[in-house]
């Protein structure tokens, strides 16, 4: 698969979207294709893991609808860590909905998801109105959407032609506004362009959870599927310890997604 045989870097000078370009020079530049995902539920909470792993990540992954306590404070303090520390904050809102609803609750609400998150996704579920319409509020501001084209959850309904259809439907959209997938693997082998992939699923000692989480680890993910970029919650932020131990674990991950992204460079 070409893309996976490419560094990070050189991808970067390739891609037509802005914020992908910025994402793959910054993951050069860190060495990191980490992504922490952040599932608290205070924003205090929230900020004070990303201050503890903000060293070894590219990316920090919020679900903004599960704050108790969100005031836009929230967002613009995430949006300075992002700055001061080098990643980019990508908001998991897995939209859903017609083209119409979407670009209203992309742009407004709470929550104004345009005006923080630089990456967000989406479900291609309804069809391409809704890779318009979460278009028409994110390209004007150079962000950039993922389509979930597979997921990590047990027993889901995105398999095979939904696949597909998903990858499909990025292709016909382009590679300017739909820069790649939540998937397991590489879903876009049967062609030569070069989507990133996003991978959730990832733990280094838990095999699953008690609600269908399944989990691979960074090297199975990133050598064996070809994948970009780890996806990481519980086995970060959810481990005993100080400050100091969260960071380490994080590091921990990083290294050994970083060790199989090296890898299969020269393989
Ligand atoms: O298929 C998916 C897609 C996503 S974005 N499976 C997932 O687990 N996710 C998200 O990744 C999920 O919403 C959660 O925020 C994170 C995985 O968290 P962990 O604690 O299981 O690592």
């Amino acid at each position: 698969h070409p893309p996976t045989t490419k560094p990070y870097a050189v991808r970067a000078d390739a891609h037509p979207n802005p914020t992908a370009k910025r994402l793959l020079k910054l993951m050069d530049r860190k060495k990191s294709n980490l992504c922490v995902s952040i599932d608290v539920t205070k924003c205090e909470d929230a900020l004070e893991i990303v201050r503890r792993v903000a060293p070894a990540v590219c990316m920090v992954k919020t679900h903004i609808d599960i704050m108790e306590d969100f005031t836009p404070a929230f967002t613009a303090e995430l949006a300075r860590l992002a700055d001061e520390h080098d990643f980019l904050i990508f908001e998991d809102r897995k939209f859903a909905d017609i083209g119409n609803t979407v670009a209203l609750q992309y742009s407004s609400g709470v929550h104004r998801i345009a005006e923080w998150s630089h990456i967000t996704n989406a479900h291609p579920l309804p069809g391409p109105g809704i890779v318009t319409g979460l278009g028409k509020v994110g390209k004007p501001l150079d962000r950039a959407l993922l389509l979930l084209a597979e997921m990590s959850s047990a027993g889901n309904l995105a398999v095979g032609d939904y696949t597909r259809q998903a990858v499909q439907m990025a292709r016909d959209a382009g590679r300017d506004w739909v820069v790649g997938f939540i998937a397991m693997g590489r879903v876009d082998s049967d062609g030569d362009d070069d989507f990133l992939v996003l991978t959730p699923g990832v733990g280094l000692v838990a095999k699953g959870d008690a609600l269908g989480q399944q989990y691979r680890t960074p090297r199975q993910v990133v050598y064996d599927s070809g994948c970009d970029v780890i996806i990481v919650g519980r086995g970060i932020y959810g481990i005993e310890g100080d400050a100091a131990a969260v960071l380490a674990e994080a590091e921990k991950y990083r290294a050994e997604g970083w060790k199989a992204y090296e890898d299969r460079l020269i393989q």
